[in-house]
Order: C-alpha cells, then structure tokens, then sequence
C-alpha cells in the first residue's frame, strides 16, 4: 500500500487531537456537573483506532459501536457542537438530549450509535449488514468491539450468523487490556482475541498496532475491500485507555499507575503520528500547532453552543417514542 499523503496523515492528526481534547473537556465538565447522566466513558489514548480504521468508510457504508462512542463520532464527521449538546441533554443534540453520552447517534452518517448493554450492539450489526447484502450493494459495516464484549454471547452469535451468511462487516476488537477492571487475561480463555475468528472460520487480519494510525488504516482497508465482496473479517486492535472505565470509577492503584505512564510515554498515538509526521516532512511544527489551536477552539464552541441550547421541552418527552 502507497504511503499516506501529507495531507491525509495532518487529517487524522487533526482528528485525533480534536478527540483528546474533547474527551477531556468532557471529562472537566463532568466533574463541574454541567455534564450529568450516571456515565460517561472516555476514548482518550484509543484515538488512533477509531480514526484510522473510520478513515477506509465510504459515506454509504455504516459504523456502529458501544459506550465509548464521542471519539467514534467525531471520526465519522458528526458536528462537535451537536456531540456536546448530546452530553448535556439539550435538545439541539444528536438525538435532541434523550440519548446522552451512550446513545449518541447520526442517521445522516449512517453512525448508529452508541450502545450501553455490552455487546448488545453486535446483533445490531448483523442487521444492518443484511440489507445491503439482501439489495446487491457493496456499502459495508464497521462494528467496534470491547475486549470484554468478546466473552458474552452475542459475540457468538453475531459472528457466527455473520460468517455463515458470508455479510460484510468488518468486526473491529478494540482490546483495551481491560473489561472494567479486570485484565483481558483473567477474563478469556484465549486472550488473543483475533484468533477466535477461527471458531467461525472467519478471515482474520491477526493482532495489529492500535496506537499507530497508519497500520490500523491499512489493516481496515484490506478488511473493508475484503468485506465489501467476499463476507466478514475479524482484526484485533491493541490499545490502552487513559482513563478509568468510566468517570466516576476509581482510576489506577499505584501498580496500574506505572503501566498508565508507559502507555502515555512510548505509546500515545498522537505523539507516534506526530513524531512520524515530523520525520517525513520538513517544516511542519507549525501545522501541527495550528491544528492544536484549532482543536481547542471547535471544542470551546461546541462547550458554547451546548450551554446556550435550550433543553427539550414537554413535547420532547413524549416524541420519537412510537412510529405511527
Ligand atoms: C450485558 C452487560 N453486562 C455487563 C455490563 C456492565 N459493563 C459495562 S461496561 C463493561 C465492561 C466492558 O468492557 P469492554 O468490552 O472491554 O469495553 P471497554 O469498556 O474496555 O471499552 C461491563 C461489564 C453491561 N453494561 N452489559
Ligand atoms: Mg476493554
């Protein structure tokens, strides 16, 4: 595969430091209680997976994930403002503030959310791959996938119904090294996730990089050209999550604190892809500042256009509840 562009390599950059900086405005907002709800989980040391792999998608294709789903929705291009009207309830949000922080969705991005129920959205994935399967197009579905997730019975069905109706999803796992706060290891029995593609005699992209951008684009994009025509693929991202499972849960014990830095220190994929793109080109310290600034300013906005809107009213409560 022919190396990314400068340009394309300043977009991811730009989309992932516009995730870090809004997980962790969201993150500050919570603790001031202008963010409410019972949770909210952050993407944040996770930004390379979403971006790289969302980047292959064309925009009939569809993506589809669980909690941890403000970083995938930026990555598909859904609007920052309406993402943090979402996480504070109003009714300008996403799905006008009846959804929040775990239900956040964009039927125009062909994004689906968002769902709290682990692995709950696997069987939703399989759903939606049907149609195009059933109608002869080629649009494909990205589905992320807790580590944790990989253990519950959905994941058995939805991947072996998949394989068997040859559909094209690209199955992502996302093994963020823990389940809450139990460590992959004590959690499956085979902790090499990837090689439970064989249970279903599904291809498998093997175990990639997820901290770097570049080998989760190029990993996707073999699966998605492989899902569009020929049926299912499973990858395993490795990655690490900076924050605790959710807001409100204890972060690390000092045991866990040493393996966080190490993370942060060697394996961040924002520092990775800058210090790639710093390699490569001449003259680009500037560019990547810039995009920083930027970053900071969408976010503000957004925090602006959030705290301005106004909240659903009565008649919000009682629609979008029945079809007629
Ligand atoms: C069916 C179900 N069981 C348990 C829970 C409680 N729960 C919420 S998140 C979570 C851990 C999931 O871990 P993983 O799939 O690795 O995703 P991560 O949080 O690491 O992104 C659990 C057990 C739930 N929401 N749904
Ligand atoms: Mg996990």
């Amino acid at each position: 595969m022919a190396k990314p562009t400068k340009e394309k390599l300043l977009e991811w950059y730009r989309q992932m430091v516009l995730i870090r900086e809004f997980e962790e405005t969201c993150n500050n907002l919570y603790a001031q209680k202008r963010i409410t709800g019972v949770y909210l989980h952050l993407y944040s040391g996770q930004e390379a997976v979403g971006v790289g792999a969302i980047a292959n998608l064309r925009p009939d294709d569809h993506v589809i994930t669980a909690y941890r789903d403000h970083g995938t929705a930026l990555a598909r291009g859904v609007d920052p403002k309406l993402i943090m009207a979402e996480m504070m309830g109003k009714k300008t949000g996403t799905s006008g503030g009846k959804g929040g922080s775990m239900h956040l969705a964009s039927r125009e991005h062909n994004f689906w959310g968002g769902y709290a129920i682990v692995g709950g959205h696997l069987p939703l994935a399989v759903g939606i791959a049907m149609e195009p399967r059933y109608n002869d197009k080629d649009a494909v579905v990205l589905c992320f996938i807790g580590d944790g997730a990989s253990n519950n019975g959905y994941f058995h069905e939805s991947l072996n119904m998949s394989a068997i109706w040859n559909l094209p999803i690209v199955w992502l796992i996302e093994n963020n090294v823990y389940g809450m706060g139990t460590r992959v290891e004590d959690a499956s029995g085979q902790p090499e996730l990837y090689k439970r593609a064989d249970s279903y005699g599904m291809k498998t992209l093997g175990r990639i990089d997820g901290q770097n951008v570049i080998e989760v684009h190029e990993a996707v994009s073999q699966a998605v050209d492989y899902a569009r025509t020929d049926g299912p693929v499973l990858i395993e991202a490795l990655t690490y999550r900076y924050r605790g499972h959710g807001v409100s849960d204890r972060q690390y014990d000092d045991r866990l604190s040493e393996e966080l830095e190490h993370w942060k220190t060697y394996q961040d994929p924002i520092t990775i892809l800058g210090n790639h793109i710093k390699e490569r080109f001449k003259n680009v310290e500037k560019d990547l500042q810039r995009i920083e600034h930027e970053a900071r300013d969408i976010v503000k906005d957004a925090v602006d256009y959030a705290e301005q809107s106004p909240a659903p009213g009565y008649e919000d409560l009682i629609s979008n509840v029945y079809v007629k």
